[in-house]
Order: C-alpha cells, then structure tokens, then sequence
C-alpha cells in the first residue's frame, strides 16, 4: 500500500514538472526512518523501480533532497542519503542541498563536501524556512563553499507561506549581496 501511494504521487508530481517545463523534480526517499535497513531498502527499490523509468521517459532528472532532522523520512545526512543512493542510484540521480534542513541538522558542508558534483539544485532559507534577513557566518561561508566548488544551478527561496513579499524580496537582496562578494 505505502509503495502504491508513494509511486502515485512520484508519478503526478513528474507530471507536474513535465507540463511546468521542469528539467528537476525534487524527491525524497519516501521511507520512514525508523523502518528496520532490510525492510526501508526493500521499499526504496520498489518505490524508485516505478519512478526512475517514468521521470527518465518525461526528461526528468531526479534529485534526492536532504531531509531535515525533525523529518519522519529516512535521508537526512552523507550515511543516509549514501545508504538510499546504494539502493536507487545507477549514477543518474542529482542531489538537491537544502540550506535550512542541512544547518538544522549540522551537516551542511558534509554534504556539500561529498555530493557537490551532483548538486543540480539548492533551496534556501533560514531556519525553519524563515527569511534571511541579514548576512550570517554559516550562510557566507555555503555560499563561499559553492563558489568554490564552481556550482553555476539554481538557488531556489524556500520560505514558508507565512513570508510577507517585502521579507521574500529582503531575502533575494541579502543573498544577492553575499553572492556578490562571495
Ligand atoms: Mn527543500
């Protein structure tokens, strides 16, 4: 049943992206974390079986997303996500960093560290997809960490829905200037 679900909204969501024009949909692995290794790998495999073949016939590349540490999904650091791409990966699925869920979790540069050659995608936020409304040490220092890894993809605002525009806009303009000096 949870395979059947999870392959239906893979299915709608790379739907979506296709009739968006989307070259990425984002994915999670859609296990619950604390499932025993044997029976989330068993899951992973069936659910990502019906996924991959789907998104790769609508274009789509894939991009396994870092889970937040208060997340019941099983992906939220290097030996989670290695552990999932051990299972789906045949080397084609990109990764999405997530700054909010990244930093919450202290992972951020252990993450960039490992997977910046399959970085395709990056959302950004403060904690708790807050606003940034000023220039931090931690977000300078990733901005600095994806210049230097020459990440030239898209750096998605991923604020939650009680973001005023004026926040939404201050956000865009302290990223914008640190990304200037950076
Ligand atoms: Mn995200």
């Amino acid at each position: 049943m949870e395979v059947h679900r999870a392959v239906y909204y893979g299915k709608i969501s790379a739907d979506f992206a296709y009739k968006l024009g989307a070259s990425v949909m984002v994915v999670h692995s859609n296990v619950f974390r604390r499932l025993p290794h044997d029976q989330r790998n068993l899951l992973l495999a069936r659910i990502f079986k019906e996924i991959k073949p789907y998104a790769e016939s609508l274009n789509l590349t894939l991009a396994l997303e870092n889970l937040s540490y208060a997340s019941m999904g099983f992906g939220k650091n290097v030996a989670e996500m290695d552990e999932v791409f051990s299972v789906i990966d045949g080397g084609e699925i990109a990764v999405t960093l997530d700054f909010c869920h990244a930093t919450a979790t202290g992972v951020t540069q252990s993450l960039l560290e490992t997977y910046h050659k399959r970085l395709c995608n990056v959302h950004m936020s403060n904690r708790a997809h807050k606003p940034c409304l000023e220039e931090t040490s931690q977000l300078k220092d990733f901005i600095t960490k994806l210049s230097k890894y020459r990440y030239t993809g898209p750096v998605t605002l991923e604020l939650n829905r009680k973001c005023t525009l004026a926040e939404i806009s201050s956000t865009k303009a302290v990223l914008e200037a640190v990304m200037r000096v950076c």
